[in-house]
């Protein structure tokens, strides 16, 4: 896992085409102690299963960049401690974050019935426009299952969050939880919906250009409202 310092993506420009994208995301990875939220964030940044994962003291950090719809965006994500001593730190961190994967272990009815308190953190602390997405993890465990896919893509549905299931020893769903979460993100700030330049959107851009189309694109909108024809 790489350290707080790599920061590299912000010191040269990537230029894909002729467009120069450097987006920093910064993701949330919460829930219940257990859950495999260590090893979720380990499978997608080093595409195997993390062994002998111990629980998180704290806060941990990973990094990765991806092509998310033509563009290149750095994820940032803090990997939280699920256990309840930790909670005053790691609710430190909900605030100015763009997107969070909350976990809950499909073998434990217990940490599906902790999902409610998890969701009343983040609502109170986050941004009001964080993007979530649910991840039922230890797919690969169908046998020991204590909570099924339609009872949690109903809570997902109630709860306005997009749903998956995951596993984070398989990679099944991994690559695609992160993937969806940051195209939404996107996707929101392409719409308008979410204003990357408001304190705490847990949105960077690394160079000046979106900004600047983003502005265009902005006053073109606020022309054409003007504009009665
Ligand atoms: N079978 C299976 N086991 C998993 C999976 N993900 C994690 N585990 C196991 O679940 C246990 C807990 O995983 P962690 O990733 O450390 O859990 P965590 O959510 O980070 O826990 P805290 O850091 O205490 O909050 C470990 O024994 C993992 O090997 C999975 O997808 N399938
Ligand atoms: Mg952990």
């Amino acid at each position: 896992m790489k350290n707080i310092t790599d920061c590299s993506l912000f010191d040269k420009p990537i230029r894909q085409t002729n467009e120069i994208y450097r987006i920093l995301s910064v993701f949330l990875v919460i829930g219940s102690a257990g859950t495999g939220k260590s090893c979720l964030l380990h499978q997608f940044i080093e595409t195997k299963f993390k062994q002998d994962s111990n629980h998180t003291i704290g806060v941990e950090f990973g990094s990765r960049v991806v092509n998310v719809g033509g563009k290149t965006v750095k994820l940032q994500i803090w990997d939280t401690a699920g256990q309840e001593r930790f909670r005053s730190v790691t609710r430190s961190y909900y605030r100015g974050a763009a997107g969070a994967l909350l976990v809950y272990d499909i073998t434990s009815r217990e940490t599906y019935n902790a999902l409610t308190n998890w969701l009343t953190d983040t609502r109170t602390l986050a941004s009001p426009n964080i993007v979530i997405i649910l991840c039922g993890n230890k797919k690969d465990l169908d046998a020991d299952r204590e909570v099924t896919f339609l009872e949690a893509s109903r809570f997902a549905q109630e709860n306005d969050l997009m749903f998956l299931e995951t596993s984070a020893l398989t990679g099944e769903n991994v690559e695609e939880a992160f993937l969806k979460t940051a195209r939404t993100i996107l996707n929101k700030i392409e719409s308008g919906e979410l204003d990357p330049e408001r304190m705490g959107s847990g949105i960077q851009y690394g160079d000046a250009s979106l900004r600047q189309q983003r502005q265009h694109r902005g006053s073109t909108a606020q022309t054409k409202q003007q504009c009665n024809c």
